[in-house]
């Protein structure tokens, strides 16, 4: 047994699978780094059936959302401009509601989703976490309803991966913690937009109590074992 393998109970955790949708991969309008090369072990990991839940998150913008250069005259994507109080990335057009690029991988089991969490709706606001928008005008950051969703349905502990590594999986786990979960990061589930900030993204995650791992400590656990 490798000394990294977590324990947790199945039927109280849950694998949040955020935003593997090809706007996010080679040759989509905002591609994380080798962000396809997620997909097929991410496949394999759900089907391994490790989890009591699953759940995919997916961004949804309409056109002309505020989070996209295309809106601010003189913008370049990847500027950062000054929002509602908070620093703003300026994106390229991406995940525009039902266009194929937004859709969610494919390649993905997608039957075993119990819910999709749509994110990024609201016109005037950006959203990276699956729990909660990022801020609004007024200062708060809307919850989307997952963390009563999983709350009532008896989870403890929340397992992210997905795209981006230093985006939303990031925002995600963050708040995952924030709401009193046991959360840990998958890293060799995840690809960055920025792969320089991988040391930023590992102090900020450890800092919430976020348990960075790989998906090979999870292989191990008792559940998996037992169903060998
Ligand atoms: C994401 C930037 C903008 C992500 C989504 O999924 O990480 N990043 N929208
Ligand atoms: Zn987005």
């Amino acid at each position: 047994m490798s000394s990294n393998t977590v324990r947790f109970d199945p039927a109280r955790a849950a694998l949040l699978v955020v935003d593997v949708q090809p706007d996010f991969m080679e040759g989509g309008a905002l591609a994380a780094q080798e962000g396809s090369a997620v997909v097929e072990p991410i496949r394999r990991f759900m089907e391994a059936g490790h989890f009591g839940l699953y759940v995919a998150t997916q961004d949804w913008h309409p056109a002309g959302h505020i989070s996209f250069a295309s809106e601010h005259a003189g913008r370049e994507p990847f500027e950062v401009i000054d929002l509602y109080g908070h620093d703003q990335v300026l994106w390229p057009d991406h995940c525009v509601q039902g266009s194929d690029n937004a859709a969610l991988h494919t390649g993905l089991p997608l039957k075993l989703f119990s819910a999709i969490i749509r994110k990024g709706e609201d016109p005037k606001v950006d959203s990276y976490s699956g729990f909660k928008n990022n801020w609004n005008a007024e200062g708060e950051r809307p919850p989307t309803g997952l963390a009563g969703y999983l709350r009532e349905r008896g989870i403890t502990d929340v397992f992210t991966c997905g795209l981006a590594r230093d985006f939303c999986v990031k925002w995600t786990a963050e708040d995952a913690a924030d709401e009193g979960f046991r959360t840990w990061y998958l890293w060799d589930l995840t690809r960055p937009v920025d792969e320089n900030a991988d040391d930023d993204v590992r102090k900020a995650l450890t800092d919430k109590g976020v348990s960075i791992i790989d998906s090979t400590d999870v292989e191990a656990a008792p559940a998996a074992r037992s169903a060998g």
